[in-house]
């Protein structure tokens, strides 16, 4: 039985018009993704910090973000996105970061030009961003950190979560881009996706941009592929899925005493067998 070989973000993103991202918050979510026909995972901030029962604030290390993702790449032969939050510090953070990530086998991170500790984006909280310069010069120490060319970093820019307008983040994003970013991630928290088009059709560089919409979800792949976007992430979805599903599960059982109703509902054991990837397990001789 051999280990899953996973192809390269780059390589991804070479061969498709627009690539789709689901977010995962562990390895089993990871490959219930891939099996949808996702071309890329995200391993979320978000979703890692709440499957530990945390708030998305810094509050977690390096080590249990990477821990997370390195578990979701190891199972998944697409590529997994690690979602760094603002780098876990600073520049020496970063360069630390890069290489950590790098050298476990993750082709693909997005670091944010938010302050650290930073705050999850949809919280009305302190948004504070750092300085475009100061975040431009740590995308140039980042990229001076990597050591194979495949590796793709992601400068996302939260201007727009910021309330510092459209003009602001395409003055940032353009920065970024100069400062040799591979992507930009544009975050909004609109309620539709026009915001994100009128930066797409102002963007006026090669550097692929992405988008996240979770508060546009009207906004399809369609629409995001024809305004010119090369990834959409659904970020957190998955998550809240787990939530409800998990919640009207305990729920019904602790009210019913059984699950005797729920069963037709629930994946059967021999589905979980099947993720575990268990008949070739028991095809190696103990
Ligand atoms: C995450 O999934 O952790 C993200 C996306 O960064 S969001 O929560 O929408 O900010
Ligand atoms: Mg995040």
């Amino acid at each position: 039985m051999r280990r899953v070989i996973a192809k390269s973000f780059r390589s991804v993103l070479a061969e498709r018009r627009i690539v789709r991202a689901a977010g995962a918050h562990d390895a089993l979510s990871a490959i219930l993704a891939q099996q949808a026909g996702f071309d890329a995972v995200w391993a979320s901030g978000l979703g890692v910090s709440a499957s530990c029962g945390l708030p998305d604030a810094s509050l977690l290390t390096m080590r249990d973000y990477l821990a997370a993702a390195e578990a979701m790449q190891k199972r998944v032969s697409i590529p997994v996105v690690a979602d760094c939050d603002s780098g876990f510090g600073d520049n020496r953070n970063v360069t630390y970061m890069v290489h950590e990530y790098e050298a476990a086998g993750i082709t693909a991170v997005s670091i944010e030009d938010k302050e650290f500790p930073k705050m999850n984006s949809f919280v009305a909280d302190r948004q504070t961003l750092l300085p475009a310069s100061h975040f431009a010069a740590r995308i140039e120490t980042a990229k001076s950190a990597q050591a194979s060319d495949e590796f793709f970093l992601i400068a996302r820019t939260e201007a727009l979560i910021g309330g510092l307008g459209i003009d602001d983040a395409l003055r940032r994003a353009h920065l970024y881009a100069d400062a040799g970013a591979d992507g930009i991630l544009v975050h909004s928290k609109a309620k539709t996706g026009a915001e994100v088009e009128k930066f797409l059709q102002a963007w006026d560089r090669p550097t692929p941009v992405i988008a996240i919409p979770t508060t546009y979800p009207d906004w399809s792949v369609k629409d995001a592929e024809r305004a010119g976007t090369a990834m959409v992430i659904y970020a957190n979805q998955g998550l809240r899925a787990c939530v409800s599903a998990l919640r009207g599960t305990y729920l019904a059982m602790a009210a019913q005493g059984s699950s005797a109703s729920l069963e037709a509902g629930l994946a059967p054991l021999s589905e979980i067998f099947s993720l575990q990837r268990l008949a070739e397990w028991q095809q190696v001789r103990p």
